[in-house]
């Protein structure tokens, strides 16, 4: 009988391509016969990976083809019902936003009532525009959205967004965000027990590699004395670890520290009398709860 494997769906070439790729690498999983073709198989892993174009990723885990998939959030509000998403993953951020031409002055959803609006998400517009109680034309266009207002196709767009640049450079500008997106986990309703203990084992490494990319492992020199004000300023997972350094009256400091007050923790170390401060990369970071926001 052959060995069981959890399916995965991820986008063959595009945007999330490269950082999905780059995600399972450091989850510790390798690939026998190179990604690009349309399934392949891991080799230290359960693991067989579909590739496929974003759009179809939600439709085939709902339907069993694949039983978890990687895809952005917008693609499944738009596509996606019957599936749950498992994870966030922290890659592919972007927002959906409904954008007008730059001279127009914009304050309210209702000051576009009647508009025709040009889009390649109808159903996450669609229920936009009910919430907001307007009503205006959706034209449904599956390419080049952005181009729409400047060939007479449209009064304004519902489009994706990273820089703005794109927007900018077709004379747009962005009015209201319609959602906020980022790569997630999805998965089949009803994914059988073996499978669910690989796609177990599978967000436990995700979480692990996801946890490590938010924090940084910090060493420092103390003088003694210092020791305490230095302590209080690197909470750790518990406590810092403090070693004593050959040269008598200094400490080795070792600690975890989050990456979004990083640096404002080095300023404080440094004027608390830290020296030879060092900072490492985490690769993966187990702690007591694995669970991830979803
Ligand atoms: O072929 P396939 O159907 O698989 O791919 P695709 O062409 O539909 O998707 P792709 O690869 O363009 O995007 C995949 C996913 O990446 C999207 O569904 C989003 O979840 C996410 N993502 C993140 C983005 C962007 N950032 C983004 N900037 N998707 C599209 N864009 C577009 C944006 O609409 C604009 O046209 O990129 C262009 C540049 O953006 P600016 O604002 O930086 O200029
Ligand atoms: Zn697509």
């Amino acid at each position: 009988m052959s060995e069981k494997r959890l399916k995965i769906a991820i986008q063959r070439s595009g945007r999330l391509s490269g950082p999905t790729i780059e995600l399972l690498k450091k989850c510790d999983i390798g690939f026998q016969d190179g990604m690009g073709k349309l399934r392949s198989l891991a080799d230290n892993f359960p693991l067989e990976i579909y590739s496929l174009r974003d759009d179809d990723i939600p439709q085939y885990v709902e339907d069993g083809v694949a039983d978890v998939g990687i895809v952005g959030e917008n693609i499944v509000a738009e596509n996606g019902c019957g599936i749950d998403v498992v994870a966030k993953l922290g890659f592919g951020k972007c927002r959906l936003s409904l954008a007008v031409p730059k001279a127009f002055q914009y304050s309210a959803a209702k000051d576009i009532q009647g508009w025709r609006i040009a889009t390649t998400y109808p159903k996450i517009l669609k229920t936009f525009l009910h919430e907001k109680g307007v009503s205006a034309e959706i034209h449904n266009i599956s390419g080049s959205v952005e181009i729409a207002p400047s060939i007479g196709l449209a009064d304004a767009v519902c489009d994706l967004v990273g820089s703005g640049s794109t927007l900018f450079s077709n004379g747009l500008v962005e009015a209201e965000t319609v959602m906020t997106s980022e790569a997630v986990l999805i998965s089949n309703r009803n994914v059988e027990p073996s499978i669910k203990k690989i796609l177990d084992k599978l967000v436990f490494r995700i979480s692990a590699v996801r946890t490590a990319q938010q924090n940084k492992y910090i060493l420092l020199n103390a003088p003694n004395e210092k020791l305490d004000d230095i302590s209080q300023l690197l909470p750790g997972i518990k406590s810092p670890t403090v070693m004593p350094l050959a040269e008598s009256g200094w400490s080795s400091l070792h600690s975890v520290i989050n990456e979004s007050d990083f640096w404002e923790i080095v300023e404080k170390l440094r004027d608390a009398g830290a020296e030879g401060i060092l900072v490492l990369s985490i690769d993966q970071m187990i702690n007591g709860s694995t669970a991830m926001g979803a």
